[in-house]
């Protein structure tokens, strides 16, 4: 896994992760960065993005399934920190404009801390 940063200069999310744009920081190490989401759907509403600029879950490879992984890790011990194990909470990345997909870098809401509606999954 690389460590290198890449980053896309039109990126909202890479403008955050630069600090360009601020943002109230939950988790970061070397491959992603957390922080809360600006329009929260939930009590507790986190995005999990890495520090290199993939588009979205179409373009993960095997060239990054590691920090995929590694995310999801991330996104577990985010969870526990937050106190979201025991009542639970959901994960969703929106994948392209029929996912409504808004902001084009990889990221995985971490949504808790309310009994959501069986919906759309
Ligand atoms: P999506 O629709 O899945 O692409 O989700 C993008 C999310 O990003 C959306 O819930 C709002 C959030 N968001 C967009 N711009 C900003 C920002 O500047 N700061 C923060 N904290 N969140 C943002």
């Amino acid at each position: 896994m690389s460590d290198v940063l890449r980053f896309d200069d039109n990126c909202v999310f890479c403008k955050i992760i630069k600090g360009d744009i601020p943002s109230t920081k939950v988790y970061e190490d070397n491959l992603c960065y957390a922080f809360r989401d600006i329009n929260p759907q939930a009590p507790t509403h986190i995005l999990v993005v890495p520090k290199v600029h993939i588009t979205s879950v179409a373009e993960v490879d095997r060239h990054n399934e590691a920090l995929v992984g590694h995310m999801f890790t991330v996104i577990a011990k985010i969870a526990r920190d937050e106190g979201l194990d025991e009542g639970g909470y959901r994960v969703i990345s929106n994948c392209g404009p029929d996912a409504c997909q808004s902001v084009p870098h990889l990221h995985f809401h971490i949504l808790g801390g309310k009994k959501m509606r069986e919906g759309m999954v």
